[in-house]
Parts: C-alpha cells; sequence; structure tokens
C-alpha cells in the first residue's frame, strides 16, 4: 500500500474503521452498508464509496454474500423518461486516482431473492471480484437507508 493514501484526518479515521476490508488492492472501500427492508423484501440494495488511489482504473465485476441469495447483480439506477429504472451492469468502474458512490439511487449491489431478510445491524459479509481477479471481502452492516422514493420526490421538485 502507498504511503500517500493518508489524506488526513477524516481519510485516516476511515482507513482505520475499514483496515479489514482493505487487501493488496489498490481500492479502498468506505463504510459498506446495506439498506434495511421489510422481512417479504424481494431485494437488498448494498451500499460503500469505492475508493481507487491507483493510476489506472479498477472494476468491480462480480460481487458474492456471505447471505443466502438467489443471485447478486451489480446494478445502477437511472433516471429515465421521469422514472427511476435499475439496469444491471457489466462492471462498476473506479477511474484512477478518482472514486465511485454506490449510493441509493445510483450505482449499488442488489442482493436478490434472499432466503431471510437480514434485520437492522446484522453484518453481512459481501465478496468483491476486481477485474484483475483479486477479491476483497468487506463486513456491511444493516441499516436504515433515505428510501428511493424521496429521491425521487427531490428530482421532481428540484425541477
Ligand atoms: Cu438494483
Amino acid at each position: 500500500m502507498k504511503p500517500g493514501i493518508f489524506i488526513g484526518a477524516a481519510g485516516t479515521l476511515f482507513l482505520i474503521i475499514s483496515a479489514f476490508s482493505v487487501n493488496a488492492a489498490e481500492l479502498v472501500v468506505i463504510d459498506p452498508w446495506i439498506r434495511s427492508a421489510p422481512p417479504n423484501a424481494p431485494a437488498l440494495g448494498a451500499f460503500m464509496l469505492l475508493e481507487n488511489d491507483s493510476d489506472s482504473e479498477i472494476s468491480v465485476v462480480n460481487a458474492y454474500s456471505s447471505l443466502d441469495v438467489d443471485r447478486v447483480e451489480l446494478h445502477r439506477t437511472i433516471m429515465a423518461d421521469g422514472v427511476m429504472k435499475m439496469i444491471p451492469q457489466q462492471s462498476i468502474p473506479v477511474p484512477p486516482h478518482s472514486s465511485t458512490d454506490l449510493a441509493p439511487g445510483s450505482w449499488h449491489i442488489m442482493l436478490i431473492g434472499p432466503g431471510k431478510v437480514p434485520s437492522m445491524g446484522e453484518v453481512v459479509q459481501l465478496t468483491l471480484v476486481l477485474d484483475d481477479g483479486t477479491k476483497q471481502v468487506v463486513k456491511a452492516m444493516v441499516r436504515q437507508g433515505k428510501k428511493m422514493m424521496d429521491d425521487h420526490s427531490h428530482e421532481m421538485k428540484s425541477e
């Protein structure tokens, strides 16, 4: 890991918190979480900030989880004709010296068909598969998140 990765007090704090999830790859995963959902939810969204401190693009090309789910997909939510749609993606790119925010209403990892929806505070292990074949394991806690409809109404108001 490069020493130049320390970018100030806040950055150092984040690194300590997520230190267990960082391996040799130069992708830093900050604040991974899963949005809490009702027990009958057909899918769960997983979110995190991906930081790439290297000189080349790093992509997440696949993911799986410690939860019993039918499948895991990489998604991006886009606004098309005034409607928010989730479009499956081949990969989630993180440009060099930049970051990609996996957040509600944007890029995310979708856990589809959970056998049992985890409750608030539960920790789910997510494995990110990168384009160079390396795997990065992160621990995502289930917590409450802003609802997609809130995002939507914000979009509508700003028009
Ligand atoms: Cu989705």
